[in-house]
């Protein structure tokens, strides 16, 4: 799959791009079942009683089908159309979500450096938890980041529910459609049941430069294993994920790996 310049544009400008259909019936199919998978045996999903949101790290990491998904010529074609070819894969969440999701942005890097790529697995509509966007609040010059608006008390602001936040879209979507971020895009999911199944896979740009470097270390120190006492038994990612990748998949390993094997070497790959 290869991006058009029309679909660059829109993502870089409004922060975000929804793909319909980027897997076929039987690709989804086969992820929600590696998904179950994992949640119910390595995430804590077998304990889930819709009573909090049940989270577990790299749900794309415990099988060799779901490790593949970062094989797939879709996403490899999307993410790398928004943050280049040689981007660096830095794992992401599996989630039965309940209930609703207030408005945060992920990240507030003030350029394009990462990405969230959101999988939804349930058909969700914009009463029952789909993903909501306020476009073009990743850029640093947008009001509700100008005026350090809290989105979250527009009712007590402005009189309208978070929910209606003006201007906001609601992202309905199918299983098999796929959402793409900038993490500093503000988001927020309204209306969702008690197994609301997501997960993510974050990405960031491929540090060339010391400036680059110096935020992909910032960013690792943040939202990985390590940063989160997880030992994973290999570091920066879970062992199916390095064990069965070919040199291909490497590229978008390496960086992370080693970035953070230097961060937390009692962490560290031990093979
Ligand atoms: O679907 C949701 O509830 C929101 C997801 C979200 O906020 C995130 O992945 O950062």
């Amino acid at each position: 799959m290869q991006l058009t310049q029309a679909q660059i544009n829109f993502f870089n400008t409004f922060g975000y791009l929804a793909i319909p259909q980027l897997f076929s019936a039987d690709e989804t199919a086969r992820i929600t079942e590696g998904f179950e998978w994992s949640i119910q045996n390595r995430g804590g999903g077998k304990n889930h009683d819709g009573s909090k949101r049940t989270m577990f790290g790299g749900p794309i990491e415990h099988t060799p089908e779901m490790c593949a998904i970062l094989d797939h010529p879709g996403i490899l074609g999307l993410i790398g159309g928004v943050i280049g070819e040689d981007f660096n894969y830095c794992s992401g969440d599996g989630n039965y979500y309940t209930g609703s999701t207030r408005w945060h942005p992920d990240g507030n890097w003030g350029q394009l450096f990462a990405v969230k790529v959101a999988f939804y697995l349930d058909p969700l509509t914009r009463d029952t938890g789909c993903l909501r966007v306020i476009p073009g609040s990743h850029r640093p010059d947008h009001f509700v980041r100008q005026e350090k608006i809290n989105v979250n008390q527009s009712e007590e602001l402005f009189g309208v529910l978070p929910r209606d936040f003006p201007g906001n879209v609601a992202l309905e979507t199918q299983p098999g459609d796929i959402l793409i971020f900038n993490h500093d895009l503000y988001h927020a999911a309204y209306g969702g049941h008690e197994r609301r199944r997501m997960f993510t896979m974050n990405c960031t740009r491929r540090a060339k430069n010391p400036e680059d470097l110096a935020t992909a270390h910032k960013y690792l120190s943040i939202h990985t294993a390590g940063a989160n006492n997880v030992d994973t038994g290999a570091g920066m990612f879970y062992p199916t994920m390095i064990d069965t990748a070919n040199k291909k998949r490497m590229i978008h390993l390496e960086q992370p790996i080693a970035i953070h094997d230097e961060l937390f070497p009692q962490f560290a790959r031990r093979r």
